[in-house]
Order: C-alpha cells, then structure tokens, then sequence
C-alpha cells in the first residue's frame, strides 16, 4: 500500500499541475480529494492493513491528503490569477487612446453661394425673401406676359403635378417675385432665392432642380442705369474687383428692352480660351419690366418703373470654383463637398 500511495502522490502531482482551466482542475480535486476519491478508497482500505503498519500509513495518507490540497490551492490561485490576466488583456481600456473624432460637417457649397448673393444684394438694400415651390399659373407665367403657347408652359419643359392641371414646380423664382408685389406699394428691392424645376435630361449643364436669385427694384424713376450699377456692383463683390461686365441685347417676355450680363472670362481674364471661346462669360439676364407686367401686379406704370434680373445659382458658382459638372452639386460625394 506503501508502493501504491506513492505512485498516486506522482499522478495527482501530475493531474493537479496539469489542469488547464478551473473546470478541469475542479475535476481533478473530486478525483483525487473527493468523498469518493482516491484518498476516501484509501482510508476505507487501511481497515484491511496489518495493525502494525495502519498508524504509519495513516500518516502518510494524511500527509498527502495535505500536500495535495495545497497543490490544489496553489495551482487554483495561478489559474484564477492566469484568467484575470487574460480579461484584462482583453478588457482593456486604454483611456490615452485620442477621442473618435466627431466629422464635422459644412453647408453645401451651393447653399453658401446663395448666402453670399444673398448678402451682396442685401448690402444694396434688398430685402430676401422665399416662397413655395409649388406655384399656379398665375403666378408662374400669366403675371409674367408669359404667352399660353410659349414653350415654357408646355408639359414638355415644365412638371405639372398630378391631379390639379394648374399645379406645377416653379420655373424660375421670379413667381415669388410677382406674389410679393401683389401685396404692396412701391418703392420695393427685392431679392428671391431657392430651388426650381424643369424638366430637363441631367448632363454636364442641366439638372432638373437647379437653384435662382431673381430680383427687381421698383420706384419712380428707376432706370436701366440703376440696373447696370446693381448688376455690375453685383458682378465685381461676387467674382472680385477685376471683372468687366457688358449687357448684350436679349428677350424675355416680362421686360423690356432685355438683356444679358457677361462677365469677363475667369480663367483667361477676357483674351479668350477653350472655356468662354471669345472671352466673355452669360451670367444672367435682366431688363426694364414690361409695362403690362406692372399694370398686371397693380402698379401704375406711368408713375412707376422697374428693372429685374435673374441667375442660375450653379453656373456661377462652377465659375468661382472650378467646378466643370453640374451634376457633381447632387451626387452628395463627400470627396466633392468637402472641398468647399
Ligand atoms: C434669366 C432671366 C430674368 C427677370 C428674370 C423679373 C421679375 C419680375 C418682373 C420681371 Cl417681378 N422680370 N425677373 C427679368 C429678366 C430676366 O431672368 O435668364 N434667368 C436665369
């Protein structure tokens, strides 16, 4: 018995040292030290033992027993020590690692466009105003000497909403400037900003949604030399002290005489290159109102004059900027947007 209680001292040494996890060292405990474990097997058989030897061996059961529960401990606090050591390898939380930065973001740089012609024209004592993007005819094109068979109204270029024939996007923001003239007295300055619509193929220039500054000044004696000043003023704060403007003959049917501001070319300064061909850039168009288009917003114009203008928002700011497609504006490519 002797013999056998030494090799299950080297066995249990063995097992206990080996344990890989609590789990498995548990199972060696309950083989070994357990009630009925192999220690529990011993003391049951030292009843056979000769009397003589019994003390003896008693000891030396005792003695392992004590020596193994220490194993156990020890091997139990190196295990529990070994899994603690893992969580916080893996629990970590290193608290000098930098923030997540939150991405900031921008206006759109079409919106900062609109804001800085907005601010232009309110520093020459427009005032700013909004309106629906929904409108009426009335207000679209009828107050605006827009003929019933111009293209313009056609179902062709102009979207018309489903269930009310009269329904349409606006065309241009110059029916915001008609709604606002419906209610009041002159002197007016006024400037209109936001979306239109037209129903055009997007490619490089067009795009069904595209934004407009649209503004007139009403008073009496307004003349086509207040226009010129505004509109060259306009020309000079927005793409800088350089520009040349010159007003080109033109036609629209809510003014008149019409014409077209041009703008020295940009990128050539006016000598002419692949962009602006003869050195002249089309920014927008203007004109003295139409008497009949005062007579219908209730002004007299024999009393009153007029001037108005109209502008795409993109095009102007692809100039100032370099943008060479309009569609880059709607794609919402944050490479793009970011770089204004
Ligand atoms: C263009 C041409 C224009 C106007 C807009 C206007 C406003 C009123 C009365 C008469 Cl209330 N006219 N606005 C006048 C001439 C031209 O826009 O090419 N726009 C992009």
């Amino acid at each position: 018995m002797e013999r056998e209680i030494k090799v299950l001292q080297e066995k249990a040494t063995r097992d206990i040292d080996g344990a890989r996890t609590l789990e498995e060292l548990e199972e060696v405990r309950r083989r070994y030290l357990g009630r009925k474990g192999a220690l529990a097997q011993f003391i049951k058989r030292l009843g056979t033992a000769p009397q003589e030897v019994r003390p003896l061996l008693g000891q030396q059961i005792n003695r392992l027993r004590e020596e193994l529960e220490n194993l156990y401990a020890s091997r139990m606090r190196a295990l529990e020590e070994e899994a603690l050591q893992r969580r916080l390898a893996e629990e970590t939380l290193d608290i000098t690692l930098p923030g997540r930065r939150r991405k900031i973001g921008r206006l759109h740089i079409l919106t900062r466009t609109v804001r800085e012609i907005q601010e232009i024209f309110l520093r020459m004592g427009f005032e700013v105003v909004e309106g629906p993007e929904v409108e009426i005819e009335l207000y679209n094109f009828e107050r605006l000497n827009v003929p019933r068979d111009h293209p313009a109204r056609d179902m062709q270029d102009t979207f018309y909403l489903e269930g009310n024939p009269d329904w349409l996007l606006r065309t241009h923001t110059t029916a915001v400037d008609v709604r606002v003239m419906e209610g009041r007295r002159p002197p007016m300055r006024v400037l209109s900003t936001g979306h239109c619509y037209r129903r055009d193929a997007p490619d490089a220039s067009h795009s069904p949604m595209f934004h407009q500054a649209d503004g007139f000044m009403v008073g009496e004696g307004v003349t086509f030399a207040d226009l010129k000043g505004v509109l060259m003023t306009f020309a000079r704060e927005f793409f800088g002290p350089q520009t040349r403007t010159r007003f080109r003959p033109s036609f629209f049917p809510f003014t008149e005489p019409s014409a077209e501001m041009e703008i020295s070319c940009v990128f050539c300064g006016g000598k002419g290159c692949a962009v602006c061909g003869n050195g002249w850039l089309e920014i927008l168009g203007c004109g003295m109102f139409h008497p009949r288009v005062l007579e219908m917003a209730g002004i007299d114009p024999e009393r009153y004059t007029a001037f108005a203008f109209g502008m795409g928002v993109e095009r102007p700011a692809m100039l100032k900027y370099g943008i060479d497609d309009i569609r880059l504006y709607f794609e919402n490519d944050l490479r793009f947007l970011e770089q204004f």
